[in-house]
């Protein structure tokens, strides 16, 4: 396969309603889509960098800068999407960017190659149970509401934001409502390890997880707090690589990991993530970062691998989005379709994606 040339296109999606986490609010998602072009296909990655350095260090702009400045000149011999790796690996770091460029070229090469990406990774179900995050709200009345209604909708597990201030209370008054439902929660590191002795009073709602509580490059932390509490931890944050997913097992740092494929450079890495975690008898899930369809698919192939024994953050379309730029993910039964055409085995609509593009840039090679 020879890549022709590479397209950014910039997207502007309102979500349906705003997202709100212990780092800050999103009300509208700036997405950068990367399209590669060869001479036999083309495909498509998403990277889920978000408009600030909040959630880690990258963002969107940064993310198209050190892609047409630094990687796509990168790309010129490269063949397959395994070599988008190595011709990258002497850049430190904007592992976002690398795998929103590496996801195409894969996507590109499968497509030429009529494999679908489900199959490629390793898939072993044909559909995932999914679950969803419910951001941070005004009062415990509100977010009784939205639990509610997503619970209706058939989600099978619940994950709810938290932050001091706001646990306790939330979290006390979702199990009273909804008894012995899927429950976990996320912290996006708003906690410090002095306060584990609150972090235990969680232990009495049998959560099934407490994600990254503290500080993304606090390993020891964690191995420290996951001795003083009887709720799981799982890392998200810090687990930027499956040499840093091996570290964080070994050390006791957690017990459950979330894989996101765009926070650790691509879906072969996720792969390589999943396998340490398999080997160590550490479950995973697939996380989000309130993808559009083209970044929800891939992630749902990836949640179909069999050491994704929990679900995942791969919520529907319309929990996002009102109108998204791929014919929408529909849950049926609290659960979604493995993709099963080539690729990451979906397109973008072209009328719904000229709709919501803000600009293109197109770098040859
Ligand atoms: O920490 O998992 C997170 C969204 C944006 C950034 C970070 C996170 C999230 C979510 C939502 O929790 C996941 C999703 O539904 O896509
Ligand atoms: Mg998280």
């Amino acid at each position: 396969m020879k890549l022709t040339g590479v397209e950014l296109r910039r997207i502007s999606m309102p979500l349906v309603s705003p997202f709100r986490t212990s780092f800050g609010t999103e009300t509208t998602r700036d997405v950068l889509l990367v399209r590669a072009v060869s001479t036999e296909a083309e495909g498509w990655g998403e990277c889920v960098a978000m408009s600030g350095p909040l959630y880690s260090s990258e963002y969107v702009d940064a993310a198209a800068d050190v892609l047409r400045r630094f990687f796509v000149p990168a790309l010129a011999a490269v063949e397959s999407a395994v070599e988008v790796g190595p011709a990258l690996s002497r850049f430190h770091g904007h592992r976002m960017a690398k795998a929103a460029v590496e996801t195409a070229v894969l996507d590109a090469e499968l497509r030429a190659e009529n494999r679908t990406l489900a199959r490629e990774l390793g898939a072993v179900h044909d559909r995932v149970p999914c679950g969803v995050s419910v951001g941070i709200m005004d009062s415990v009345g509100e977010l009784l509401d939205a639990v509610g209604k997503y619970l209706d909708q058939g989600y099978l597990r619940i994950k709810l934001k938290i932050q001091p201030g706001w646990d306790i209370e939330p979290i006390r008054a979702v199990r009273e409502q909804f008894g012995d439902i899927l429950l976990q929660v996320d912290a996006n590191t708003a906690y410090t390890l002095a306060d584990a002795r609150h972090l235990a009073r969680l232990d009495t709602f049998n959560l099934l997880l407490i994600e990254q509580p503290l500080d993304e490059e606090d390993i020891l932390g964690h191995a420290d707090l996951a001795r003083q509490i009887d709720t799981p931890v799982c890392l998200d944050e810090s687990i930027t690589s499956a040499r840093a997913a091996a570290a964080a097992i070994r050390l006791g740092a957690c017990a459950i990991v979330n894989i996101k494929p765009g926070r650790v450079g691509g879906y072969l890495e996720a792969r390589r993530i999943h396998d340490v975690c398999l080997a160590n008898d550490i479950p995973v899930w697939c996380g989000g970062m309130l993808e559009t369809g083209i970044g929800r698919a891939a992630n749902i192939a990836l949640a179909a691998l069999p050491g994704f024994t929990l679900p995942g953050d791969t919520s529907a379309s319309d929990r996002y989005y009102r109108t998204d730029i791929t014919p929408p993910f529909v849950l049926d039964d609290g659960e979604l379709p493995v993709p099963t055409s080539p690729g990451i085995g979906i397109d973008p609509l072209e009328a719904e994606l000229e709709a919501v593009t803000t600009s293109t840039e197109w770098l040859p090679l």
